[in-house]
Protein backbone atom coordinates (compact mmCIF):
# COMPACT_ATOMS: atom_id res chain seq x y z
CA UNK A 1 0.00 0.00 0.00
CA UNK A 2 1.44 3.82 -0.89
CA UNK A 3 -0.13 6.55 0.50
CA UNK A 4 -0.76 9.46 -1.80
CA UNK A 5 -1.65 12.67 -1.42
CA UNK A 6 -3.10 14.69 -4.00
CA UNK A 7 -1.29 18.61 -4.30
CA UNK A 8 -3.91 20.64 -7.07
CA UNK A 9 -1.90 23.15 -9.11
CA UNK A 10 -4.03 25.33 -10.75
CA UNK A 11 -1.60 26.75 -12.76
CA UNK A 12 -1.73 28.51 -16.50
CA UNK A 13 1.41 30.99 -16.22
CA UNK A 14 3.90 29.18 -17.72
CA UNK A 15 1.99 29.66 -21.08
CA UNK A 16 -0.59 32.02 -23.01
CA UNK A 17 -3.21 29.55 -23.50
CA UNK A 18 -5.67 29.70 -20.84
CA UNK A 19 -7.39 26.47 -19.22
CA UNK A 20 -4.32 24.03 -17.72
CA UNK A 21 -6.11 25.71 -14.65
CA UNK A 22 -9.11 24.20 -14.32
CA UNK A 23 -6.90 20.56 -14.64
CA UNK A 24 -7.18 19.91 -10.77
CA UNK A 25 -10.87 20.09 -11.29
CA UNK A 26 -10.93 18.13 -13.99
CA UNK A 27 -9.14 14.98 -12.19
CA UNK A 28 -10.81 15.19 -9.05
CA UNK A 29 -14.24 14.99 -11.52
CA UNK A 30 -12.61 11.50 -13.43
CA UNK A 31 -12.29 10.42 -9.77
CA UNK A 32 -8.42 10.22 -9.81
CA UNK A 33 -9.10 9.59 -5.68
CA UNK A 34 -11.00 6.84 -6.05
CA UNK A 35 -9.13 5.60 -9.03
CA UNK A 36 -6.68 5.22 -6.60
CA UNK A 37 -8.18 3.89 -3.39
CA UNK A 38 -9.97 1.67 -5.27
CA UNK A 39 -6.51 0.45 -5.66
CA UNK A 40 -5.47 -0.72 -1.86
CA UNK A 41 -3.92 2.86 -1.69
CA UNK A 42 -4.73 5.66 0.91
CA UNK A 43 -5.33 9.14 -0.41
CA UNK A 44 -5.44 12.25 1.14
CA UNK A 45 -6.48 15.20 -0.85
CA UNK A 46 -4.38 18.47 -0.12
CA UNK A 47 -6.80 20.73 -1.80
CA UNK A 48 -4.95 23.05 -4.35
CA UNK A 49 -1.89 25.49 -3.56
CA UNK A 50 -2.49 29.43 -3.96
CA UNK A 51 -0.36 31.96 -5.03
CA UNK A 52 1.33 33.57 -2.92
CA UNK A 53 2.01 37.65 -3.19
CA UNK A 54 4.26 38.13 -6.16
CA UNK A 55 7.60 39.34 -5.42
CA UNK A 56 9.78 42.10 -7.72
CA UNK A 57 11.53 39.45 -10.21
CA UNK A 58 13.45 40.63 -13.40
CA UNK A 59 15.08 38.79 -16.41
CA UNK A 60 17.25 40.28 -19.27
CA UNK A 61 14.74 38.54 -21.60
CA UNK A 62 11.94 40.72 -22.63
CA UNK A 63 9.82 37.86 -24.18
CA UNK A 64 9.75 36.14 -21.18
CA UNK A 65 6.39 36.03 -19.79
CA UNK A 66 4.56 36.00 -16.38
CA UNK A 67 8.19 35.67 -14.64
CA UNK A 68 6.78 36.74 -11.04
CA UNK A 69 4.07 34.26 -11.27
CA UNK A 70 6.10 31.34 -12.44
CA UNK A 71 8.45 32.18 -9.44
CA UNK A 72 5.82 32.45 -7.03
CA UNK A 73 3.99 28.90 -7.57
CA UNK A 74 7.87 27.11 -7.88
CA UNK A 75 8.23 28.37 -4.59
CA UNK A 76 4.61 27.26 -2.98
CA UNK A 77 4.95 23.90 -4.98
CA UNK A 78 8.40 23.00 -3.95
CA UNK A 79 7.60 23.30 -0.40
CA UNK A 80 4.79 20.81 -0.36
CA UNK A 81 6.05 18.27 -2.61
CA UNK A 82 8.76 18.67 0.15
CA UNK A 83 6.27 18.16 2.87
CA UNK A 84 4.23 15.84 1.45
CA UNK A 85 8.01 13.32 0.97
CA UNK A 86 8.80 14.22 4.48
CA UNK A 87 5.50 13.00 5.80
CA UNK A 88 5.88 9.60 4.06
CA UNK A 89 4.01 10.03 1.71
CA UNK A 90 3.85 10.05 -2.34
CA UNK A 91 2.69 13.04 -3.95
CA UNK A 92 0.53 12.97 -6.94
CA UNK A 93 0.60 16.82 -8.54
CA UNK A 94 -2.44 17.47 -10.59
CA UNK A 95 -1.33 20.44 -12.99
CA UNK A 96 -1.39 22.86 -14.01
CA UNK A 97 0.89 23.74 -17.33
CA UNK A 98 4.58 21.60 -17.25
CA UNK A 99 6.51 25.12 -15.77
CA UNK A 100 4.86 23.51 -12.59
CA UNK A 101 7.70 21.36 -12.42
CA UNK A 102 10.17 23.53 -11.47
CA UNK A 103 8.67 23.81 -8.27
CA UNK A 104 8.05 19.71 -7.65
CA UNK A 105 11.08 18.82 -8.55
CA UNK A 106 13.05 21.22 -6.48
CA UNK A 107 10.67 19.93 -3.72
CA UNK A 108 11.76 16.45 -4.50
CA UNK A 109 15.72 17.17 -4.80
CA UNK A 110 14.99 18.98 -1.71
CA UNK A 111 14.09 16.16 0.02
CA UNK A 112 16.35 13.45 -1.51
CA UNK A 113 19.49 15.99 -0.46
CA UNK A 114 17.91 15.90 3.30
CA UNK A 115 17.27 12.14 2.87
CA UNK A 116 21.16 11.55 1.42
CA UNK A 117 19.98 9.76 -1.67
CA UNK A 118 20.10 10.54 -5.19
CA UNK A 119 17.19 12.07 -7.22
CA UNK A 120 16.38 10.75 -10.72
CA UNK A 121 13.96 12.14 -13.27
CA UNK A 122 11.99 10.38 -16.28
CA UNK A 123 10.20 13.17 -18.47
CA UNK A 124 7.59 11.65 -19.88
CA UNK A 125 6.96 14.51 -23.11
CA UNK A 126 6.59 15.41 -26.56
CA UNK A 127 8.95 18.00 -25.56
CA UNK A 128 12.59 18.79 -24.12
CA UNK A 129 11.75 21.41 -22.19
CA UNK A 130 15.34 22.61 -21.76
CA UNK A 131 15.09 26.06 -22.44
CA UNK A 132 16.49 28.14 -20.02
CA UNK A 133 14.77 32.26 -19.27
CA UNK A 134 17.20 33.34 -21.27
CA UNK A 135 17.07 31.02 -24.53
CA UNK A 136 13.51 31.01 -24.98
CA UNK A 137 11.68 32.85 -27.95
CA UNK A 138 8.23 31.81 -27.07
CA UNK A 139 8.75 33.57 -24.02
CA UNK A 140 6.09 30.22 -22.57
CA UNK A 141 8.42 29.16 -18.66
CA UNK A 142 6.89 25.64 -19.26
CA UNK A 143 9.23 25.02 -21.90
CA UNK A 144 12.13 25.60 -19.18
CA UNK A 145 11.54 23.62 -16.12
CA UNK A 146 15.02 20.67 -17.40
CA UNK A 147 17.29 23.41 -17.81
CA UNK A 148 16.58 24.49 -14.54
CA UNK A 149 16.64 21.10 -12.76
CA UNK A 150 19.75 20.21 -14.89
CA UNK A 151 21.70 23.22 -12.90
CA UNK A 152 21.61 25.36 -16.55
CA UNK A 153 22.46 29.18 -15.91
CA UNK A 154 19.39 31.75 -16.40
CA UNK A 155 17.35 30.85 -13.57
CA UNK A 156 18.43 33.45 -11.16
CA UNK A 157 14.81 35.12 -10.72
CA UNK A 158 14.03 31.46 -9.22
CA UNK A 159 15.09 29.68 -5.97
CA UNK A 160 18.62 28.26 -6.39
CA UNK A 161 17.84 24.75 -7.66
CA UNK A 162 19.01 22.78 -4.67
CA UNK A 163 21.25 19.69 -5.60
CA UNK A 164 20.95 20.33 -9.83
CA UNK A 165 20.12 16.50 -10.91
CA UNK A 166 23.13 15.02 -12.92
CA UNK A 167 22.60 14.63 -16.28
CA UNK A 168 22.76 11.22 -16.60
CA UNK A 169 20.20 10.86 -13.57
CA UNK A 170 17.75 12.19 -16.20
CA UNK A 171 16.07 10.42 -19.14
CA UNK A 172 13.53 12.10 -21.73
CA UNK A 173 10.93 9.89 -22.80
CA UNK A 174 8.73 10.45 -26.01
CA UNK A 175 10.53 13.63 -27.12
CA UNK A 176 9.54 14.70 -31.12
CA UNK A 177 9.80 18.51 -30.57
CA UNK A 178 12.92 20.19 -29.72
CA UNK A 179 14.00 23.94 -30.73
CA UNK A 180 17.19 24.75 -31.90
CA UNK A 181 19.06 26.19 -28.81
CA UNK A 182 17.58 23.43 -26.97
CA UNK A 183 19.37 20.95 -29.19
CA UNK A 184 22.42 23.01 -29.38
CA UNK A 185 22.34 22.53 -25.40
CA UNK A 186 21.52 19.23 -25.22
CA UNK A 187 24.24 18.14 -26.80
CA UNK A 188 26.47 19.76 -24.46
CA UNK A 189 24.79 17.89 -22.02
CA UNK A 190 25.08 14.34 -21.42
CA UNK A 191 20.71 13.22 -20.87
CA UNK A 192 19.60 10.48 -22.31
CA UNK A 193 17.27 11.46 -24.89
CA UNK A 194 14.64 8.93 -25.80
CA UNK A 195 13.22 10.50 -28.96
CA UNK A 196 9.93 8.66 -30.89
CA UNK A 197 12.68 7.54 -33.11
CA UNK A 198 14.83 5.18 -30.35
CA UNK A 199 11.65 4.54 -29.43
CA UNK A 200 9.95 3.13 -32.95
CA UNK A 201 13.23 1.42 -33.24
CA UNK A 202 14.29 -0.39 -29.98
CA UNK A 203 10.18 -0.35 -28.53
CA UNK A 204 9.14 1.03 -25.42
CA UNK A 205 10.47 -1.14 -22.68
CA UNK A 206 14.42 -1.83 -23.50
CA UNK A 207 15.49 2.16 -22.74
CA UNK A 208 13.41 2.42 -19.62
CA UNK A 209 14.04 -0.89 -18.34
CA UNK A 210 18.01 0.34 -18.51
CA UNK A 211 17.30 3.51 -16.77
CA UNK A 212 15.24 1.95 -13.99
CA UNK A 213 17.72 -0.77 -14.15
CA UNK A 214 20.06 2.29 -12.69
CA UNK A 215 18.13 3.99 -10.49
CA UNK A 216 17.40 1.10 -8.43
CA UNK A 217 21.54 0.07 -8.27
CA UNK A 218 22.12 3.73 -7.24
CA UNK A 219 19.00 3.49 -4.80
CA UNK A 220 17.24 6.58 -6.26
CA UNK A 221 13.99 8.62 -5.77
CA UNK A 222 12.48 8.82 -8.82
CA UNK A 223 10.63 11.62 -9.47
CA UNK A 224 7.91 10.94 -12.97
CA UNK A 225 6.49 14.38 -14.68
CA UNK A 226 3.93 13.02 -17.41
CA UNK A 227 2.89 15.43 -19.87
CA UNK A 228 -0.13 14.59 -21.84
CA UNK A 229 1.25 15.21 -24.84
CA UNK A 230 3.42 12.29 -24.00
CA UNK A 231 0.22 10.92 -25.85
CA UNK A 232 -0.78 10.96 -29.52
CA UNK A 233 -2.87 13.57 -29.83
CA UNK A 234 -5.75 11.21 -31.83
CA UNK A 235 -6.16 9.45 -28.20
CA UNK A 236 -5.40 12.82 -25.81
CA UNK A 237 -6.74 15.70 -27.51
CA UNK A 238 -6.93 18.08 -24.48
CA UNK A 239 -3.52 19.80 -24.47
CA UNK A 240 -2.46 23.17 -26.31
CA UNK A 241 1.09 21.93 -27.68
CA UNK A 242 0.05 18.92 -29.72
CA UNK A 243 2.58 17.31 -31.71
CA UNK A 244 1.92 13.90 -33.94
CA UNK A 245 3.50 10.91 -33.54
CA UNK A 246 3.33 10.30 -29.75
CA UNK A 247 2.36 6.95 -27.64
CA UNK A 248 -0.33 5.01 -28.36
CA UNK A 249 -2.63 4.06 -25.80
CA UNK A 250 -1.35 0.57 -25.19
CA UNK A 251 2.19 1.97 -25.02
CA UNK A 252 1.45 4.34 -22.51
CA UNK A 253 -0.06 2.15 -20.19
CA UNK A 254 3.16 -0.15 -20.80
CA UNK A 255 5.20 2.30 -19.47
CA UNK A 256 3.19 3.31 -16.02
CA UNK A 257 2.57 -0.83 -15.51
CA UNK A 258 6.83 -1.23 -15.87
CA UNK A 259 7.13 1.80 -13.47
CA UNK A 260 4.62 0.16 -11.11
CA UNK A 261 6.50 -3.30 -11.17
CA UNK A 262 9.93 -1.70 -10.13
CA UNK A 263 8.28 -0.06 -7.26
CA UNK A 264 10.80 3.01 -7.75
CA UNK A 265 8.46 6.43 -8.46
CA UNK A 266 8.06 8.43 -5.44
CA UNK A 267 6.33 11.28 -6.81
CA UNK A 268 4.31 12.14 -9.73
CA UNK A 269 3.18 15.56 -12.15
CA UNK A 270 0.25 15.43 -14.00
CA UNK A 271 0.60 18.08 -16.21
CA UNK A 272 -0.43 19.97 -19.29
CA UNK A 273 -4.15 19.49 -19.49
CA UNK A 274 -6.72 21.82 -20.60
CA UNK A 275 -9.75 20.62 -20.08
CA UNK A 276 -11.15 23.45 -22.06
CA UNK A 277 -9.88 21.39 -24.96
CA UNK A 278 -11.12 18.24 -23.98
CA UNK A 279 -14.00 15.98 -25.11
CA UNK A 280 -16.23 14.96 -22.94
CA UNK A 281 -13.68 14.54 -20.23
CA UNK A 282 -11.30 11.59 -22.45
CA UNK A 283 -8.08 13.02 -21.83
CA UNK A 284 -8.85 13.67 -18.41
CA UNK A 285 -9.81 10.17 -17.71
CA UNK A 286 -7.07 8.35 -19.67
CA UNK A 287 -4.54 10.12 -17.43
CA UNK A 288 -6.37 8.83 -14.25
CA UNK A 289 -6.25 5.41 -15.87
CA UNK A 290 -2.90 5.63 -16.67
CA UNK A 291 -2.28 6.73 -12.77
CA UNK A 292 -4.27 3.38 -12.20
CA UNK A 293 -1.64 1.47 -14.35
CA UNK A 294 1.22 3.13 -12.17
CA UNK A 295 -0.71 2.49 -9.12
CA UNK A 296 -1.02 -1.44 -10.04
CA UNK A 297 -3.75 -1.78 -11.96
CA UNK A 298 -3.18 -4.37 -14.23
CA UNK A 299 -4.74 -6.02 -17.71
CA UNK A 300 -4.68 -9.39 -16.36
CA UNK A 301 -3.17 -10.33 -12.79
CA UNK A 302 -0.86 -12.86 -13.25
CA UNK A 303 1.27 -14.62 -9.89
CA UNK A 304 4.73 -14.58 -11.95
CA UNK A 305 6.09 -10.99 -12.47
CA UNK A 306 8.71 -8.98 -13.85
CA UNK A 307 10.80 -6.60 -12.65
CA UNK A 308 12.53 -4.12 -14.71
N1 LIG B 1 9.86 24.54 -27.11
C1 LIG B 1 8.65 25.34 -27.22
C2 LIG B 1 8.75 26.61 -26.43
O1 LIG B 1 9.68 26.75 -25.67
C3 LIG B 1 7.45 24.55 -26.81
C4 LIG B 1 7.44 24.15 -25.37
C5 LIG B 1 6.21 23.41 -25.10
N2 LIG B 1 6.28 22.84 -23.83
C6 LIG B 1 5.29 22.12 -23.36
N3 LIG B 1 5.66 21.34 -22.42
N4 LIG B 1 4.21 22.02 -23.87
O2 LIG B 1 6.36 20.25 -22.82
O3 LIG B 1 7.91 27.46 -26.53
MN1 LIG C 1 -1.91 32.50 -18.67
MN1 LIG D 1 6.38 19.56 -21.03
MN1 LIG E 1 5.07 18.86 -23.91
Amino acid sequence: MTRTVLIGAPIDSGQRRPGCLMGPSAYRVAGIAQAIRDLGHGVEDWGDVALPALRDVACANPAVDQLAETVGWTEVLADKVEDALADGAMPVILGGDHSLALGTVAGAAAHARRAGRPLFLLWLDAHSDFHTPLTTTSGNLHGTPVAYIAGREGFEAFPPFPAPIPADRICLYGIRSVDPAEHAALLKHDIAINDMRVLDEQGIVAPLRAFLHRVREAGGLLHVSLDVDFLDPSIAPAVGTTVPGGTTFREAHLVMELLHESGLVTSLDLVELNPFLDERGRTARLMVDLVGSLMGKKVFDRPTRSFA
